[in-house]
């Protein structure tokens, strides 16, 4: 630390300077985020609550009561009734609260967890935290989990089965209403990764796909505001069937204005509360539909020419991810696509591209995208 403080304007203006190295989601060339450019309103909601902390919830009645309502519409809109939950950090605290109680509750020695192949690296750390042994179970052709594969999994000491509501590589929807029996038939916890998917297939126009509270084993999902719910960063949600899951993450907290905290973090901003409320009294169902069905479009549209340009599609779009290979080497062409200014992903499972059509990529950016990739593989 310098001796002296700067001045505002100094200290500002070192900041916009450093600030113009970072990628801007408006250049439409982030292909490869979950993250998006906040909703205007959800940007407005989080100044306005920026001090506001609900590690120390009797201080803040007006962002617990943001909250509340936050998490009952995201009940309601994933079918469930009298639900309970909390905005965290991020889809990977969400999945970690939801594998704690359901840990917590089971009771058995040497825990494990039933996980899709295709499980977000997430359950990876948490297996790790919460020293649960993870058995993966395999995928089907369209690289969805295979219920039977899943079956043979489960065993004495399994206290959760794992389901992804959009995939982070593919962007498909495991079969959670075939989970779902076998779950309740083994009185295992069913979980729902639906981070990303969780705000996308309620507002399908066409696909009519059962992944939540409607089905009866599921316990537990995660879906994150803060990826298609246009909500600043951090804002993951968790939301339990049942208030007993609660019971299993309390900690006693004996000093604070609340006696409990059911987080895994402790002091938490409001603002996140207060953008998710902001965006979601925004745009409603109508506002939502309009997003998702736009970038439903915006994906059809790479796909489209991804396909009449040579490449091939790992699976056809479900959700708004599209993933393609190249013949002449898809890691090197997701490099050369980085050296020019093109952020996509690169998957080594699949040995494919990604590209994740969030509400910033535009039609125009997936035209300019299109045009360039033919003279980039050619480099
Ligand atoms: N579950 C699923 C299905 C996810 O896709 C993710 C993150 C998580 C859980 C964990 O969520 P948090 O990162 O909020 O804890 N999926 C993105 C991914 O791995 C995260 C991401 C976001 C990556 C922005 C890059 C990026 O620029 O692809």
């Amino acid at each position: 630390m310098q001796a002296k403080g700067l001045s505002r304007k100094q200290v500002l203006a070192e900041l916009k300077k450093i600030r113009r190295r970072d990628q801007q989601y408006d250049d439409g060339k982030i292909l490869c985020s979950m993250c998006t450019k906040p909703h205007p309103m959800a940007i407005k909601a989080y100044r306005l609550f920026l001090t506001s902390n609900l590690g120390d919830p009797g201080l803040f009645p007006g962002s617990v009561q943001l909250e509340e309502e936050v998490i009952n519409e995201l009940a309601t809109l994933l079918h469930g009734k009298n639900c309970v939950g909390h905005l965290v950090s991020g889809g990977t605290e969400a999945n970690l609260l939801a594998l704690l109680a359901a840990r917590n509750m089971a009771h058995v020695n040497a825990p494990e967890v039933v996980l899709p192949e295709s499980a977000h690296f997430s359950f990876t750390k948490i297996c790790n935290l919460l020293n649960l042994k993870p058995v993966y179970a395999g995928l089907d052709g369209s690289f969805r989990v295979d219920p039977l594969k899943v079956e043979k999994c489960v065993c004495q000491r399994t206290v959760a089965i794992v389901g992804t509501a959009g995939t982070s590589e593919l962007g498909v929807v495991d079969p959670i209403e075939k989970l779902s029996p076998v779950a309740l038939e083994h009185k295992v916890w069913l979980h729902v990764d639906a981070a990303f998917g969780g705000l996308v297939i309620p507002f399908l126009a066409d696909a009519k796909l059962n992944f939540d509270f409607a089905l009866e084993a599921v316990e537990s999902i995660t879906v994150d505001p803060h990826k298609m719910g246009m909500a600043a960063i951090p804002a993951g949600g968790i939301i339990f069937r049942d208030r007993k899951a609660l019971d299993c993450l309390k900690t006693e907290t004996p000093y604070l204005t609340d006696q409990y905290q059911y987080t895994f973090v402790g002091t938490r901003t409001g603002a996140a509360a207060a953008s998710t409320w902001a965006v979601f009294r925004s745009l409603g169902m109508e506002g939502f539909k309009k997003v998702v069905g736009n970038c439903m479009k915006t994906t059809r549209l790479f796909a489209e020419g991804l396909t009449s340009a040579g490449f091939k599609l790992v699976v056809e779009p479900t959700l708004n991810i599209v993933s393609f290979r190249s013949n002449h080497g898809t890691k090197r062409l997701a490099e050369k696509l980085r050296q020019q200014g093109w952020f996509v992903s690169y998957v080594p499972r699949y040995d494919c591209i990604r590209i994740v059509v969030m509400p910033h990529v535009k039609k125009q950016h997936a035209s300019a995208f299109l045009k360039d990739l033919t003279r980039i593989e050619k480099l």
